[in-house]
């Protein structure tokens, strides 16, 4: 990792200059006001953090160092006859800035490969929790359960300066994405594939070897290449994100700040919603009596009509419709429209994405005519559970593993950045009722 931790060392360097010019030379500065709306509106639209990794525009969508998704799938290198970049060339961009050459990616593949084993004493936690947990507690819980295995950890016990934290979050952060794939591998195939784990073949790059391991052939290598470079990062303020940085802020090592962020994913409002969005699919479809096609009803019946009934009856029943809506963007989720090609080149015609297409259609009028909704758009979890489903995984409750995979990708990073960059712990200020209606009352 020599070349990588080189690299870093010379960009945080001068990032640290900037940095310190800023609070040196512009401290004042405002940034942005706050209203009552905010404080207790969960925040929205508050700026509040720092984070290169990423920006997510309202209008435009994610970038990730400054590259729309069309831009990083155009420019990242990919492995010989694939479609696809390689997932650790994109581990690689969002920590440095830079698009990687051959050896640079090769560096990372290598450094995973070399970490990817899993300890015994990971499965015999995995193998004690009752089968029918919730994936996304497993998944937390392997990652937890290798927090004991924290470089950060023991080396701060024994007594290090500021100046060593980050290139030890880095051997973490390398460790743990190295082990992510395999973990969720064996929880799939312990879950719901009659306990038949599939051991790591070497050789592989992250997209490859996680295909491998699930037992499920190509192109799902490409599949799942494509779908953790979309769910790395999305600036941030998001759950996921936030929660692993505020609590590696605490200097928590990256196995309890990820973990943190993982059980924020795993709400239905955030990461759950991929889940969310097929079991209210397959409940339509049951309901309406419109299911999967068979050799006697060879297209699905779904009338728009009949989809349209449902999403008014899920709303009159209080709920949200899952995969629409976003906190930020305003516009159709540039990342839904990636995996929405995925399929358009693949299968346009399978039954699940014709759905959708109804869908795209229907849902947005609906929630606009609400009247409340600020983004009646599709996000990412509208579609990408659709492309599991195609490629045969249909338990629909281990897709938010998948988004967690991905995710820890660009949350691993910046945890790495906030040491680097000797980010302080986060304490936000919290005000009493009382005190915001005094402020209202001064106001007049
Ligand atoms: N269906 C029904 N109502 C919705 C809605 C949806 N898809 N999206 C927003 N609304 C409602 C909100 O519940 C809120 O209602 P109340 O005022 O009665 O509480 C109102 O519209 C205003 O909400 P908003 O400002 O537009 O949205 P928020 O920033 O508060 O919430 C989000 C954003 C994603 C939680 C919301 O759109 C939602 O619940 N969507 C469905 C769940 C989902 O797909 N989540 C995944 C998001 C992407 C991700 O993180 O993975």
């Amino acid at each position: 990792m020599e070349a990588l931790v080189h690299k870093l060392e010379t960009k945080i360097e001068e990032t640290r200059a900037r940095v310190r010019s800023l609070l040196e030379q512009h401290r004042h500065i405002k940034v942005g006001e706050v209203n009552i709306e905010q404080v207790i509106g969960g925040m929205r639209g508050v700026k509040g953090l720092v984070s290169d990794i990423s920006y997510l525009d309202p209008e435009e969508g994610i970038r990730f160092r400054g590259l729309t998704i069309p831009e990083t799938l155009a420019q990242l290198p990919k492995p010989p006859g694939k479609r696809m970049p390689y997932v650790e060339a994109q581990f690689y961009l969002l920590l440095t800035g830079d698009i990687p050459n051959q050896d640079e990616v090769q560096e990372i593949i290598d450094a995973f490969e070399e970490r990817a084993a899993l300890p015994h004493f990971v499965i015999d936690v995995l193998r004690a929790i009752p089968r029918d947990t919730h994936p996304m507690t497993m998944f937390s819980a392997a990652v937890l359960t290798l927090q004991r295995q924290s470089r950060f950890a023991k080396a701060y016990s024994e007594g290090i300066s500021k100046q060593e934290y980050w290139p030890l979050y880095l051997e973490d952060a390398l460790n743990l994405i190295a082990k992510l794939p395999a973990i969720a591998a064996y929880i799939y195939r312990m879950r719901y594939r009659g306990d038949t784990p599939l051991f790591r073949q070497p050789g592989l790059d992250f997209g490859a070897s996680f295909a491998q391991m699930m037992g499920i052939k190509a192109p799902y290598d490409d599949a799942a290449r494509l779908y953790f470079i979309l769910h790395a990062d999305h600036e941030l303020g998001n759950v996921s994100a936030h929660a692993t940085h505020l609590v590696a802020s605490a200097l928590s090592d990256p196995y309890y700040a990820l973990s943190a962020g993982l059980n924020g994913l795993a709400g239905p409002l955030h990461g759950l919603a991929n889940q969310e969005v097929l079991r209210w699919i397959m409940g339509a479809l049951a309901k309406l009596g419109c299911g999967a096609p068979s050799k006697e009803h060879p297209a699905t019946a779904c009338t728009r009509a009949d989809l349209e009934r449902f999403v008014y009856e899920t709303l009159d029943s209080g709920q949200v419709i899952p995969g629409f809506g976003h906190a930020v963007l305003r516009k159709t989720d540039p990342r839904y429209i990636a995996l929405w090609d995925y399929m358009e080149e693949r299968a346009p015609d399978y039954y699940l994405f014709q759905i959708v297409k109804q869908l795209y259609d229907i849902i947005p009028p609906v929630l606009q005519d609400l009247g409340k909704v600020k983004n009646p758009w599709p996000n990412v979890d509208g579609i990408s559970g659709v492309i599991q489903y195609y490629h045969g995984i249909t338990e629909f409750d281990f897709y938010t593993v998948l988004f967690g995979i991905g995710r820890a990708l660009g949350v691993l990073a910046n945890t790495v950045w906030d040491r680097a960059l000797g980010l302080p712990l986060e304490r936000p200020k919290s005000l009493t009722l009382g005190m915001l209606e005094s402020l209202a009352a001064k106001a007049g």
